[in-house]
């Protein structure tokens, strides 16, 4: 029987995204919502219990059969189809770390002229931490260039070193280098655990369930510790460490009168050089004399986020979105790099005007126009491309673009978070774990990671999202999930006045905070793992990431990458929950088991996966109580707040002189 196809408010709980659908359900054009619809999921893949890692395959484990030809049991084949998942994960991270370390050695060495270092500052701080000399022997600062070349190669040394580990592993809180010692999973180096997850599931090889599931930790610890800390850091060091700026989200952000042009993947390198090229008065005009008004650039998933984090460069929207950005009709190109690029968009952009731009050597998609990036060359490559854009906007027809867009206020790298709570001066996470201890911030959760067709399009980021501000949780987010929140306008300061419990209002009024922070894009999960680091060293609350109030979560998950980031989260001891089905190995309840009790013992974080959205919001509330009360905090009373801040300074105003005397000093004076 035909799955029936969802409604467009079935299968979005966006304006824009359900207007678009509407849109393509009259032009009978598919998406990946319809095909979604059209085409079950495997019953047995799903539940990770398909072995195909050798001819004598594909085994599925169900029913009768319940091992594999070669006698791989379930536990044995759910655990190595997860390790596989994760291997790609963290290389899909890590290449794009080292892609990055090889464009600040080419600008350190002058074969990149357009590249620089922006912020020589994390410069030296990420010297110091690959333990790249900054002064010379008499104690004189070393030339910039110097030390960013070194820290390129440095960096680039990380993924293939020939022993050792990885040197970011110190920043993490001494208590978890210990146990990452004592469980034998402090990773080598990126490559090497990579290599080795995947050496250890081929025919014949590792077969123990819980041994592979230790490899699979190290391969995501080189990852999150490795191969996305260096991404994040070199990324800052080329293009600056971001602050907040303003911007604004969801595909309303396109311009009717204006040349479209839509940077989409992961990697900042061009779509840096193409917000220089956008903005040139040479191509302004050149845009003007087609009859445009000007040059309109936004972004899709992660490349979105490094160009808003740092540029404030509007979000069109995330992963789901892509197909339904060229839908409207008003992008004259779409600019692809690497990760998450649908290949429907190529038929999709066939349909219109939009030119579907591919630009690394590593991604070809059929249909669309090759041009390889060189970072030798990168403005005039960006120019060349922001000129075949502007010359399509005469050929563009009749328009669909949804008026639904929202402001937001992104930019929170943990340098900044720092600086928010304490200024050059004494910035630090003193009063962050100030306001958890005392209550008025229950606890903190990362919601992070993709959209998944088959669920409701950023529905259970919503609920997750107001549940946890509701109850005084501050949420911290990165990748497609910041741009849900982003949309869906709790990304502003005022946002607090009408999302926020009592403690969390106070606390972002007075910093002049959002209730939910972006923190950029997946690599970019990395910053979550310092924050909770210098949490742990603060003080007051414990000694590890394990010890803080705080939960990991990816709702709508779909990408290998988002297991990566799960599995190296939890390594560094965090409880994270993949949301939306019930997870990859749900055929074994040997894996389910170990990923649980196994792990939480082992390591102090666990992966669980749950389906509903209530569950999720029950169970982290749960847990960040239990990890107060094991902290001997204070039980969570939100009547205690609320008392202070902006609202309530406004309505003391307000009294008449006899109750503002009380409300001022409590009847004292
Ligand atoms: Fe089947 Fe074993 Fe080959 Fe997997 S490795 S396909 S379980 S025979
Ligand atoms: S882009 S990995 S869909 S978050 Fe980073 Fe979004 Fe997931 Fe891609």
């Amino acid at each position: 029987m035909a799955k029936k196809e969802r409604t467009p408010e079935e299968a979005s709980c966006d304006a824009a995204a359900i207007a678009l659908l509407e849109c393509a359900c009259q032009l009978d054009m598919e998406t990946c919502f319809s095909r979604a619809d059209a085409l079950s999921a495997c019953p047995i893949g799903s539940q990770g219990l398909c072995c195909k890692n050798c001819a004598m395959g594909p085994c599925r484990l169900t029913g009768k059969t319940e091992r594999g030809v070669c006698g791989a049991t379930i536990a044995t084949v759910a655990a190595r189809n997860f390790a596989r998942a994760v291997s790609v994960g963290a290389s899909a991270h890590s290449d794009h770390g080292r892609g990055l370390a090889y464009t600040l050695l080419e600008a350190a060495t002058g074969h990149a002229p357009d590249y620089g270092v922006k912020d020589p500052v994390k410069l030296i701080e990420v010297a110091g931490y690959l333990d790249v000399p900054t002064a010379d022997e008499e104690g004189e600062r070393r030339p910039i260039d110097e030390i960013a070349k070194e820290v390129a190669l440095a960096a680039l040394a990380e993924f293939g070193k020939v022993e050792g580990e990885l040197l970011n592993l110190k920043r993490a809180p001494a208590k978890r280098q210990q146990t990452w010692h004592e469980v034998g999973i402090a990773p080598r180096s990126v490559d090497r655990e990579v290599v080795e997850l995947l050496h250890r599931t081929h025919v014949g090889n590792d077969q123990e369930a819980e041994h592979i599931l230790d490899q699979t930790m190290r391969c995501a610890l080189g990852d999150g510790w490795g191969g996305s800390m260096l991404a994040t850091d070199i990324s800052d060091i080329i293009f600056g460490t971001p602050a907040p700026v303003r911007s604004q989200a969801n595909l309303g952000v396109l311009r009717e009168d204006m040349v479209n042009i839509i940077v989409h993947g992961h990697a900042p390198t061009l779509s840096e050089m193409i917000v220089a090229a956008s903005l040139d008065p040479e191509l302004i005009e050149y845009a003007k004399s087609k009859g445009a008004a000007g040059i309109q650039l936004a972004g899709i998933c992660c490349t979105a986020n490094e160009t808003v984090m740092r540029q404030g460069v509007p979000l069109a929207g995330n992963f789901l979105q892509q197909e339904l950005a060229i839908l409207t009709g008003a992008v004259e190109t779409m600019i692809v790099d690497i990760q998450c690029i649908m290949q429907g968009l190529a038929p999709m952009a066939d349909k219109f005007h939009t030119e579907l731009i591919t630009t690394s050597p590593k991604v070809k998609i059929e249909g669309a126009t090759h041009i390889e990036f060189d970072e030798s060359r990168a403005l005039e490559i960006a120019r060349n491309i922001v000129r075949r854009a502007i010359d399509l906007f005469p050929k563009r027809g009749k328009t669909n673009i949804p008026d639904v867009k929202s402001p937001m206020v992104p930019g929170f790298s943990h340098e900044y978070i720092d600086y928010a709570l304490g200024g050059f001066y004494r910035g630090s996470l003193r009063p962050l774990n100030d306001a958890i201890i005392a209550g008025r911030i229950r606890g903190v959760v990362a919601n992070i990671g993709c959209n998944n067709a088959r669920l409701h399009h950023d529905a259970l980021f919503r609920h997750i999202v107001t549940e946890c501000l509701k109850n005084d949780i501050l949420v911290v987010e990165t990748g497609c999930g910041a741009i849900a929140s982003a949309k869906q306008g709790f990304m502003t300061p005022e946002a607090a006045m009408e999302y926020a419990g009592p403690g969390l209002r106070e606390i972002c009024e007075t910093v002049g905070i959002p209730p939910v922070l972006h923190m950029g894009s997946c690599v970019d999960n990395c910053r979550i793992l310092t924050v909770l680091s210098q949490m742990a060293t603060e003080g007051g609350l414990g000694e590890d990431i394990s010890d803080i109030p705080a939960v990991g979560m990816a709702p709508e998950w779909m990408s290998e990458k988002a297991l990566s980031i799960a599995t190296y989260c939890v390594a560094s001891g965090a409880y994270v929950i993949l949301g939306g089905s019930d997870g990859p190995v749900s055929g074994s309840e040997e894996v389910l088991r170990i990923m649980t009790e196994v792990w939480e013992s082992k390591i102090g974080g666990k992966l669980e996966f749950i389906k509903d959205a209530e569950e999720i919001v029950k169970r982290t509330i749960e847990h960040i109580d239990k990890k107060r009360a094991d902290l001997g905090l204070a039980e969570y009373d939100p009547s205690q707040w609320g008392q202070s801040g902006d609202r309530r300074m406004a309505e003391v105003l307000e009294l008449p002189f006899e109750e503002r005397l009380e409300a001022v000093y409590g009847g004292g004076k």
